[in-house]
């Protein structure tokens, strides 16, 4: 019966009907009556795995402790992009847009328009706790501060993980290496003398060259051959440009423009004969997720020699993931580079998780609202679930309830905690007032230990302001449109020796030195909103 009630409620949620009732429940009341509570209206947006937020302890606490009454109105994620735009056009807006519900271009555009309002003084007033959060973490308040006007339309969320800075890493199938008589390569030489053994071997021994000696997939950077660029002096991932940034990376806080480069031409060079001797595959270059890894992965018999992805256990069968072996030390390349390229430090940091709109009648209560969020105790809860059922006090360390058998962990995580609000948990917080997650543990101890010297290079963090985005998605992308189809030329068949300097007079000319410049603003004004 159960069961069927939550088919119904599914349907119901996937046809976006259930907002609907709750609308018609009263719900946009949004004035507060003469006595009680101070009473105000929030988006939830819930994912497949939230459970209802009046019935999520961590919610009614903030209620509680603000003496204020949310009222839900709760919208399907799938399907709220079209609800959104409905709603901002028609200007009946609810008091707070709650979890991610308007995204950077919203707020950019309707910010400085006067539809959402600036908290940059309400907050000092009355959310002391969050003004503390902005000290203990530096970089957050750049996350909440326009990059258009230097106002504060929104609070983000400052979930530190620094195991999530690392984009990638490289496996190798230690059996193949044994049986062939390899070692894990050290250098791009032996990198590629491994390669061709796997190609050439025919390590899975069934007599067929069915071997793919290093797989990857296109869909992001983090399972792209970034890394194979690091070793020639910069990581990059330019072929997934799409405007934002990808052909730059950021090195001591210079903006590099990758594809200008003699190394970048190097690498490709280097790339292109990899690919031409079949040990990279022209077929995972022209993936765009990561599905093709995946069932190459799961191949019997082993197919897969080495890949690349944010995790093994993300594509590998568990029976497998212990014969396919982390490289510890980045390869080093023909100029001795030795680099590892990160996400820097904003990972599981920013969004868009609260504005406030210019219907809210009584901005102190929603204020204090969410100063409440930024409790240690209750921004841990709110994250990862409520002390008492999917965590527990252990001596004044939280640590995890097991998974109820039948629920996966997401279930249980989100059917009790929103997870996408505005909270703060410090990295040192990790090991000190929470428990590691499992699935961080391990990645931790490699980028705290052996990893740590080669990680001198970053992605740049897209902070650009209003004139800046209009000029990237204008010429910004017209150098995108010319130059992707160039490079995927020259690192499948070939073609930079000739082309190279007529390509690059064509990059000045369309105004890469002004790109340049725009990247390089980011950076300086994401440092400077940091400080
Ligand atoms: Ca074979």
């Amino acid at each position: 019966m159960e069961a069927m009630m939550k088919k119904i409620l599914a349907v119901l949620l996937s046809l976006g009907l259930l907002p609907a009732l709750v609308f018609a429940g009263g719900a946009a009341q949004s004035t507060s009556p003469a006595t009680g509570p101070a009473e105000f209206t929030a988006t939830f947006l819930k994912n497949d795995w939230h459970g209802d937020p009046n019935n999520m302890e961590v919610l009614k606490k903030l209620e509680k402790e603000a003496n204020v009454k949310v009222n839900w109105l709760i919208y399907p994620n799938a399907t709220w992009n079209e609800r959104k735009n409905l709603i901002l056009n028609s200007g009946d807006l609810p008091d707070v847009f709650y979890m991610n519900a308007v995204n950077n271009a919203d707020i950019e555009r309707y910010g400085p328009q006067g539809l959402f309002v600036d908290l940059t003084q309400l907050v000092n007033q009355y959310a002391p706790r969050l003004v503390k959060a902005f000290d203990q973490v530096p970089v957050y308040k750049a996350l909440c501060t326009s990059p258009t006007n230097g106002k504060m339309y929104v609070i983000a969320r400052a979930a530190e993980r620094e195991a999530n800075t690392l984009i990638s890493q490289i496996y190798f199938y230690k059996p193949w290496l044994d049986k062939l008589g390899l070692k894990m390569p050290t250098t791009y030489q032996e990198f590629y003398d491994v390669l061709k053994a796997f190609k050439t071997g025919d390590p899975n021994g069934n007599g067929k060259q069915d071997e793919f000696p290093f797989s990857f997939g296109n869909g992001e950077g983090t399972y792209s051959i970034t890394q194979l660029f690091s070793m020639f002096g910069y990581g990059y991932q330019g072929f997934l440009a799409t405007g934002n940034g990808g052909f730059f990376v950021n090195v001591n806080d210079k903006a590099v423009f990758v594809p200008g480069t003699d190394r970048y031409k190097e690498a490709v060079i280097w790339l292109h004969q990899l690919f031409a001797e079949g040990l990279l595959n022209e077929e995972d270059f022209a993936t765009s997720d990561t599905k093709l890894l995946n069932s190459k992965c799961h191949a019997d018999p082993v197919q897969v020699g080495s890949f690349v992805a944010f995790d093994s256990n993300i594509v590998c069968p568990a029976e497998r993931l212990d014969d396919y072996v982390r490289l510890d030390v980045p390869l080093k390349g023909p100029h001795g580079d030795q680099i590892w390229v990160s996400a820097g430090n904003v990972a599981n940091m920013g969004g868009t998780q609260f504005v406030m709109t210019n219907k809210a009648k009584d901005q102190p209560a929603i204020m204090r609202w969410l100063d409440a969020h930024f409790d240690p105790r209750t921004s841990i809860e709110l994250f990862l679930g409520p002390v008492g059922t999917t965590l527990y006090d252990n001596n004044g360390m939280l640590d995890y309830i097991p998974t109820p058998a039948g629920l996966s962990y997401s279930e249980f995580r989100y059917g009790n905690c929103p997870v996408h609000v505005p909270l703060v948990i410090a990295g040192d917080d990790w090991g000190k007032t929470v428990q590691v997650m499992d699935e961080d543990a391990a990645r931790l101890d490699w980028m705290r230990g052996p990893l740590k010297p080669y990680l001198t290079q970053k992605f740049i963090y897209g902070y650009a302001n209003a004139d800046e985005s209009k000029w990237m998605l204008a010429q910004g992308k017209d150098i995108t449109d010319y130059f992707r189809p160039i490079e995927a030329k020259w690192l499948i068949q070939g073609g930079i020796e000739q082309e190279w300097d007529s390509v690059q007079a064509r990059l000045k000319a369309m105004g890469v030195d002004d790109y340049t410049k725009i990247m390089q603003s980011q950076i300086d004004r994401f440092a400077q909103y940091s400080k």
